[in-house]
């Protein structure tokens, strides 16, 4: 396909499903005016056209010179989940290499995090979905927490086609439209919710007692504290219904089922205990390593999957080693040709790091690779006050974005068709891009950058190879071994048109789709049960400010909005922030329909055009997160942490609401 045929022609069908991540990504940008094709450096303020090698000396320069004064942490990383497998390993590789700083993390952090974390505490590995997309075709029931994919991932929605959809989202989305049932929890209460519907699986004898005993460890402990959660409790914490809660755990018990998790249920400073909520659900059904039934978590980024397992996260090793293991150092400082003990240890995550930006013990200069934190992180008026004490920060990116805009370098780089690389998807199954179309005149890519950078810093050539199949060759040895092994994937294999879910053992291995099929990950092959209790939000409502503030996405606009921004045809459905609130929210606040909102909370304020809308929760506003400026949602949002994965509560804060005069 000749995708400049395309450009500027991305067609757009909301009601059919039809946009699907190309659409938001990719054809009208590559041709965009507004695309970078020259490095820019700030001169007396202001950002001008540069040199590609006056660029790298300046960079490179400094990152010395602030090393030699400050140490090796005074340089810092911040990658993205966008970024191919080649580019996240080589990130994390240059970070730990050729900046010697344990300062790394990315934005996978406020992403897929708290699934990760659960996960890896259920069944001893972290992917996605552990079984084949296709499986859910023949799913009878798929409960959906918290994902609105009719706007996210409407491709997705194909392989739900023949499933009773139960949808719990605080608001009545787009997906929830087309579900059988819509159970709407106020925000931060969902592990109360699953508890209630745990309580009621056990009580109406819908246990699956021979899986509990056979293929599952804890179920007690769980179970200690889901006795207390009998449904009617449940209910007066969520608002769902007792007799939802009970016709939810009866359907699930009933045919083949599937619990699925994303970005709404997953967003809170309880993150990882709410998922750990699900799964119990889950194990409690019998449903995880079934032959038609399961637990997942729904990705997010072109490259959520693969994107978190090769060492751009600050406690990670490629191969979904962890950096504080003794073997896992040695087998990957062996491939990197280094001492073990130079290896630095783990870092700070991703909002404490960018929180730590230009403090007396904080980073002095930031890397920033495939993110747009000024408008995507939390709290964002103190991160762009972070951004603005750095000594240096730098930005790779196709595009001005806000955190480009700061910046004292920024490189323009190629997109995914311009360039090879591969992904690994929401099942675990990676994926070859190769280039398509060549890039505009003066730009590079996030490879040639890092390599152009770590020569100058004196690191021999063939340690940062530029080119997309050497780094691939690199991270399979360097994942050998690990959870998510790589090392039989070769790009011949995925040329030729094989089907390979990691771990890939050996390069006649045929992968594995179904990861729990006999056991999970743990030594002994048993899934944990958790034991978790809900807590609520770290912020609840109060006279002040009495309405929960949740926030997320919509259709026509892609994360921090700095792409789709630019492409008039999807900008043009939504081309400013709104606050949806109930009718009678609004008119107790003197608001109409198609006013303009001054939403506040502790933190600060954003102003937003009100939609009304009659089915939410009067308790309730949603905004979405994708603009700039003025209306950031994250002007608004509490940076309160998951203990376990340092997600923030990007999905509630309490708030009010007002006129903006
Ligand atoms: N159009 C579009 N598609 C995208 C993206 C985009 O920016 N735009 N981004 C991509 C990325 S990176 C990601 S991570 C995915 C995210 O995909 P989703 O997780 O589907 O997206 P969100 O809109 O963030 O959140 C989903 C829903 O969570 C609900 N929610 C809010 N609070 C709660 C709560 O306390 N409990 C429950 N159960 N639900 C709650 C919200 O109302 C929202 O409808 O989308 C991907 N796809
Ligand atoms: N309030 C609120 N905030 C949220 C969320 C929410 O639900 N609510 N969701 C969170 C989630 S799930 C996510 S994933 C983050 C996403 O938010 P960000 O981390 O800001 O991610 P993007 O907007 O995708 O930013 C990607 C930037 O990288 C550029 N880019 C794209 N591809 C490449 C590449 O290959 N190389 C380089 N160098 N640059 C590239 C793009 O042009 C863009 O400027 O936002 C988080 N913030
Ligand atoms: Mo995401």
């Amino acid at each position: 396909m000749d995708l400049r045929a395309t450009a500027g022609g991305v067609r757009i069908s909301p009601r059919a499903g039809g946009l699907c991540q190309k659409g938001w990504t990719a054809a009208a940008l590559l041709d965009s005016p507004r695309r970078l094709t020259t490095p820019l450096i700030r001169r007396d303020g202001e950002l001008t056209p540069a040199g590609w090698d006056e660029a790298l000396d300046l960079v490179a320069a400094e990152l010395i010179r602030l090393r030699g004064e400050s140490g090796p942490d005074a340089n810092a990383v911040f990658g993205g989940g966008g970024l191919t497998n080649e580019k996240a390993y080589l990130l994390g590789k240059f970070a730990r290499v050729a900046l010697g700083t344990s300062q790394i993390d990315y934005n996978g952090r406020f992403c897929m995090s708290s699934a990760a974390a659960a996960g890896n505490r259920a069944f001893g590995i972290d992917r996605g979905l552990p079984f084949p997309l296709g499986d859910l075709t023949d799913a009878d029931t798929v409960l959906l927490v918290g994902s609105n994919p009719a706007e996210t991932m409407p491709p997705f929605l194909q392989h739900l086609r023949s499933a009773e959809l139960i949808v719990v989202d605080p608001r009545r989305t787009a997906t929830a439209e087309r579900a059988a049932r819509h159970l709407a929890p106020a925000p931060g209460t969902d592990l109360a919710l699953a508890l209630g519907v745990l309580h009621a699986v056990v009580a109406d004898g819908h246990l699956d007692r021979s899986y509990v005993d056979s293929r599952t460890i804890g179920f007690d402990a769980v179970w200690r504290i889901a006795a207390g959660w009998w449904p009617e409790r449940a209910e007066r914490v969520t608002g769902v219904s007792a007799a939802d809660q009970r016709w939810l755990a009866a359907r699930l018990a009933a045919g083949n089922a599937y619990i699925l998790t994303a970005r709404g249920t997953e967003q809170h400073s309880t993150g990882v205990d709410t998922v750990s909520g699900w799964i119990n659900l889950a194990l409690a059904l019998g449903l995880p390593g079934g032959t038609r039934s399961g637990y997942g978590c729904l990705t997010g980024q072109g490259n959520g999957q693969g994107g978190r397992e090769h060492g751009q996260k600050a406690d990670q090793l490629p191969g979904y080693r962890r950096i504080d293991d003794p073997a896992a150092r040695a087998h990957v400082a062996r491939v990197w040709d280094v001492r073990p003990e130079d290896l630095p240890g783990p870092g700070r995550s991703a909002f404490e790091l960018l929180d730590a930006l230009g403090t007396p013990d904080g980073p002095r200069s930031l890397l920033v690779f495939g993110s747009n934190p000024v408008v995507s992180a939390p709290h964002a008026s103190r991160i762009s006050d972070r951004l603005s004490a750095l000594d240096l920060l730098v930005v790779c990116d196709l595009v001005l974005s806000e955190t480009a805009a700061m910046a004292d370098v920024v490189f323009p780089v190629t997109q995914w068709a311009e360039e090879d690389g591969t992904m690994t998807n929401l099942e675990g199954r990676v994926l070859l891009r190769r280039r398509a179309v060549d890039p505009p005149d003066g730009v590079r890519t996030d490879l040639d950058v890092l390599s152009g950078i770590a020569d100058r810093l004196g690191q021999p050539a063939h340690r940062f190879p530029a080119d997309a199949e050497t780094v691939f060759a690199e991270l399979r040895e360097a994942s050998r071994g690990g959870l998510a092994d790589y090392s039989g994937i070769t790009y011949e294999r995925l040329a030729a048109g094989e089907r390979l879910h990691w771990p890939v053992l050996d390069t006649r291995h045929p992968g594995t789709p179904r990861l729990f099929a006999d056991r999970f990950a743990h030594p002994d092959g048993r899934a944990r049960f958790v034991p978790v209790d809900h807590t609520g939000p770290a912020e609840p409502t109060d006279a002040g400010f009495p309405l929960h503030a949740t926030t997320g996405r919509v259709l026509t606009q892609y994360q921090s909005g700095a792409q789709t921004r630019l492409v008039t045809e999807l900008n043009d459905v939504a081309p400013e922030v709104f606050v949806e609130v109930h009718p009678d929210t609004a008119a107790r606040a003197g608001l109409a329909d198609g006013d303009l909102a001054k939403v506040t909370s502790r933190r600060g304020e954003t102003t937003a055009r009100v939609r009304c809308v009659a089915t939410l929760r009067p308790d309730v506003v949603f905004l979405p997160f994708h603009f700039p400026g003025a209306g950031r949602a994250n002007l608004l949002t509490n940076p309160a942490l998951d203990p376990t994965s340092r997600m923030p509560e990007f999905k509630t804060c309490a708030v009010r609401i007002g006129a903006d005069r």
